[in-house]
């Protein structure tokens, strides 16, 4: 569940060019693994030997030479250590060969974890970069907040990374429902954005009343699309228009120019649907000032996010809304997607209810959001592994 493409291919080194695919790259770093796991099962049955013969001819040895071999295995080898034992041949090679296997292993867990002192990274930053992971950012952003922190405690160290990540995380000034506009929702199917839209508009009838409201979908690409919209238009008693071939989107823009705030939703589309370019390009041409906003899912992978944002971006973005708050495990990976793509965070949504599940967004409560998340998830994992340890005997 934590495998890591971008960490098995570091770990992998140059051996990673090998791997014609993700599959394969995985299972190279699984056998990578089970070698590993069988080095050290042999240097432990090696140790255990040397144990065995040391306490069979035990008598003409004094104590501290068995002290110096037991910390010589334990402490890895340090010269003094094994020194203490050299006069004794018979260990000899068995110490030459057991310090060879170790630094085989040593070599093979090189790859694993590197050496602070050969990356430059302390161990204090390498512990604060993997807090972070855990927070939900990527390695990238994690070792860059980390490799910041020049000295002192771990925990001064993810203070000040959490107020880096508040710094970098831009969000709108001013509520769309005061400032008016016409704001459009983009992003993928099922992100959110037409129950987004439901919530603002109920909110902004139950602030201002309805007249100076108006909806309009550009979705004319599915079956029965525009439904839902049309439902809240009923609702709410607001005007709901729809872009198709006889009227474009600056016409219907045009007629409405007279309310205050207009909602434009649009289609879930990706780039390979029909009518993918043409909704987001006939918003990026528009000649009314159309504020797009990006709908992104807190619970999509980095990847996804990035790569919906790469999809998005032709309709001149001007920020993005946040939804499923509520369903997400950490946002350590929404925060480090509005940090990456300077995309300033208007709204995010924690759950279905209308309108209640929809919140101006501001940096320092949404960092921290994120870290109450982190520490529940961390209280889970704790409280699953008591329950976990106690089921046998409950069971029993
Ligand atoms: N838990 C949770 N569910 C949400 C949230 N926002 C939206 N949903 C649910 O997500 C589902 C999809 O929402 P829609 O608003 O229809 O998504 P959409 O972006 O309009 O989808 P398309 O029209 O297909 O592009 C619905 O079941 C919503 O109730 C949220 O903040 N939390
Ligand atoms: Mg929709």
């Amino acid at each position: 569940m934590d495998y890591d493409e971008n960490m098995a291919r570091q770990s992998l080194g140059e051996q990673a060019s090998e791997a014609t695919n993700s599959a394969h790259l995985a299972e190279m770093q699984a056998d990578r693994h089970r070698r590993l796991e069988d080095e050290l099962g042999r240097s432990r049955s090696r140790i255990r030997e040397v144990r065995e013969s040391r306490s069979e001819r035990n008598q003409g040895y004094s104590k501290a030479s068995y002290a110096g071999l037991h910390d010589a295995v334990s402490d890895g080898f340090d010269e003094q250590a094994s020194s203490g034992v050299s006069s004794h041949t018979d260990y000899s090679d068995e110490l030459a060969r057991m310090r060879a296997e170790i630094s085989s292993l040593r070599d093979l867990m090189g790859g694993q974890r590197s050496a602070p002192e050969k990356t430059g990274v302390s161990a204090v930053q390498q512990r604060l970069a993997e807090r972070l992971q855990e927070f939900g950012l990527g390695p990238d952003l994690a070792g860059s907040l980390s490799r910041r922190h020049k000295g002192g405690k771990l925990d001064d160290g993810w203070k000040q990374s959490l107020k880096m990540l508040a710094t970098g995380v831009r969000t709108s000034r001013r509520e769309w429902l005061d400032e008016g506009g016409v704001y459009a929702l983009v992003g993928p199917t099922g992100s959110g954005k037409t129950t987004t839209i439901g919530k603002l508009a109920a909110r902004y009838v139950l602030k201002y009343g309805a007249d100076s409201l108006a909806l309009v979908t550009t979705d004319r690409y599915r079956v029965a699309a525009h439904e839902q919209l049309f439902v809240f238009g009923r609702i709410l008693n607001v005007p709901v228009r729809v872009v198709d071939e006889s009227n474009t989107l600056d016409d219907i823009l045009d007629e409405l120019s007279d309310r205050h705030l207009v909602l434009v939703d649009t289609a879930g589309l990706t780039s390979s649907d029909k009518g993918y370019q043409e909704q987001l390009s006939e918003l990026a041409r528009s000649h009314h000032n159309v504020r797009t906003h990006l709908v992104v899912s807190a619970t999509s992978q980095p990847r996804i996010m990035k790569s919906v944002w790469h999809c998005y971006k032709m309709a001149n973005l001007t920020g993005c809304v946040m939804t499923k708050i509520d369903e997400a495990l950490t946002l350590g990976e929404s925060l480090g997607f509005v940090m990456e793509t300077g995309l300033p965070v208007a709204y995010y949504t924690d759950g279905q209810k209308i309108p209640g599940d929809l919140h101006h967004a501001e940096a320092v409560p949404l960092v921290r959001l994120a870290v109450e998340r982190l520490k529940t998830l961390q209280q889970q994992a704790a409280s699953e592994k008591v329950s976990g340890t106690e089921r046998p005997r409950e069971m029993a």
